[in-house]
């Protein structure tokens, strides 16, 4: 009896000593090194993307540049992707999941500026890096998050001001689309375009509205605005290329005439975009580049191989008009 009970803690021992031996196998977080349990346990590091939505072509785009990359880089990197659907607090809890999943960078595509705080406090105390791409989030770069990756949206909108300016000779009655409310983006578009329209007394704005940067929203948006201003409309400034075909469709059902009574500029440069252009029914867009993938990896190297990091990296964009979109088209997404 005695002989068996010593057996039985021996065992007992034996088996609390394996459990230890298997909780060490598990690595803590350690630092931005990369080192972290979220690696796919052969040397790789796990890099995700926290896309905002996965709709339209712009973000269509941008997605898939990301991923192509990685794939690219994958024998270096696992990817995990996560998409919000549109939605700013499923997006806060995607970047939660992956800061708990242990992964060792994280590229963020903030829907919204606000709401971000608390999940970049989490991503500090467990040593992940975050890289912003394509829009701002509140917080201090090289603190909160490591840089951002973007265009500059506030010369986006002056680019379209002025030029709106120069081809209307100064006088427009402008309808504004505007992107969703509460995103970086949408408020610089805003304020550029305003800057510069605001140097021409008769440069208006006669209605301005959110319509979410979906073409769905912006058509409906712009049939509104048709039955309540009709002919006074002589331009329409969208933020993005999608809300322009929308308000496009609304002033072609309406029997009015988009890209020669009523001119339409936006910004991307998506490829129905420059269709729109080279057929007559839309007339400029500013570029916004969506494929981020090679310099948001770029970076996030640069900064792993402890390189110094500027707190804003901006891309550069070109601009289409009827001058050049049949020589783009080809390239367009
Ligand atoms: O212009 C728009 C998209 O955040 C810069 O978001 C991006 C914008 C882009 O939905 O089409």
């Amino acid at each position: 009896m005695n002989f068996l009970l010593k057996n039985r803690s021996v065992l007992v021992l034996i088996m609390l000593f394996a459990i230890a031996l298997i909780g060490c196998e598990r690595k803590p977080a350690s630092g931005t090194g990369g080192n972290n349990a979220g690696g796919d346990g052969g040397g790789k590091k796990t890099v995700a993307f926290a896309q905002m939505e996965n709709t339209g072509p712009w973000r269509i785009a941008e997605s898939e540049s990301m991923k192509s990359e990685a794939a690219k880089r994958a024998d270096k990197y696992a990817f995990v992707y996560t998409d919000a659907q549109g939605t700013t607090a499923k997006q806060v809890s995607d970047v939660e999941d992956l800061i708990a999943r242990k992964v060792d960078a994280i590229f963020l595509a903030p829907r919204e500026a606000e709401g971000f705080s608390s999940t970049f406090q989490a991503a500090k105390a467990a040593n992940i890096p975050i890289i912003l791409i394509d829009r701002e989030a509140t917080g201090t770069p090289g603190v909160d998050f490591v840089t951002v990756i973007k265009s500059d949206f506030i010369k986006e909108g002056q680019r379209a001001g002025e030029w709106l300016a120069k081809q209307t000779g100064g006088k427009a009655g402008i309808v504004e689309l505007k992107g969703t409310t509460g995103s970086s983006v949408a408020n610089d578009r805003s304020k550029g375009f305003m800057d510069e329209i605001g140097k021409n007394a008769d440069m208006k704005i006669i209605a301005s509205q959110d319509a979410n940067f979906t073409r769905a929203e912006g058509q409906k948006v712009m049939e509104n605005i048709i039955q309540a201003q009709g002919k006074a409309i002589t331009a329409v400034y969208a933020h993005n290329d999608e809300m322009a075909l929308g308000a496009i469709a609304a002033l072609k059902a309406a029997g009015m005439n988009p890209g020669k009574d009523v001119m339409i500029i936006s910004v991307d440069g998506q490829k129905s975009a420059l269709q729109a252009i080279i057929a007559g029914d839309m007339n400029a867009t500013v570029e916004c580049n969506p494929r981020f993938g090679p310099i948001a990896f770029d970076t996030l190297e640069k900064f792993w191989r402890g390189e110094k990091l500027p707190a804003q990296i901006i891309n550069e964009d070109r601009f289409f008009d009827a001058s050049n979109a049949a020589q783009f088209v080809g390239e367009a997404y």
